[in-house]
């Protein structure tokens, strides 16, 4: 397994929009585990594709506490969403930035898992907050984009500030 260096924003590779994976094999079953592993290592409860440079349908989420309810969502497609929530939001792409963001309360997703079985998932809470952030991901929208253009400079300067910093 290995470690992916994190696309940190802002970068033009965050923009770009995924496409669908046709075929589940070998490949994309490693591409789940070093995902897997990175996401845990950061930490976070969620990571896309995108986010390593690979752009393609596929996400994975663990919003448990003890790391053992990872969910892959490969080729995710919204089935239906209710209600409206507001929810304080990270990204991995976007460190120590943490702002809220509204979204649907409910979520009904359809996507495959790495062995390219269909299901559907219901999801609530925080886990429907995450699939909502990495389906964004995977149309090239970072969470940022949701806040005034004057936070989403206040952001970019406050994160070109920091990388300058421990430079
Ligand atoms: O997409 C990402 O960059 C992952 C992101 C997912 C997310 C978190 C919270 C709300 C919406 C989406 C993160 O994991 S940020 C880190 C984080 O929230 C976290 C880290 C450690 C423990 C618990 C949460
Ligand atoms: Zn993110």
């Amino acid at each position: 397994m290995a470690i992916l260096p994190i696309i940190q924003y802002p970068d033009e590779r965050l923009h770009k929009v995924a496409k669908t994976i046709d075929q589940i094999d070998d490949a994309t079953r490693k591409l789940v585990r070093d995902m897997a592993e990175t996401m845990y290592a950061a930490p976070g409860v969620g990571l896309a594709a995108t986010q390593v440079d690979k752009h393609i349908r596929l996400i994975v989420i663990d919003v448990s506490e003890t790391h053992d309810d990872l969910k892959v969502l490969i080729n995710p497609e919204l089935l239906g969403s209710s209600g409206n929530n507001e929810h304080e939001e990270g990204c991995l792409s976007v460190p120590g930035i943490y702002e809220k963001v509204t979204r649907a309360e409910r979520v009904t997703v359809r996507a495959q898992d790495e062995h390219g079985k269909t299901f559907t998932l219901e999801a609530d809470g925080l886990l429907a907050v995450c699939i909502q952030h990495e389906m964004d991901h995977l149309r090239g929208k970072v969470f940022v984009e949701y806040l005034s253009q004057l936070k989403q400079s206040r952001i970019r300067a406050k994160l070109k500030k920091h990388r300058r910093e421990t430079l």
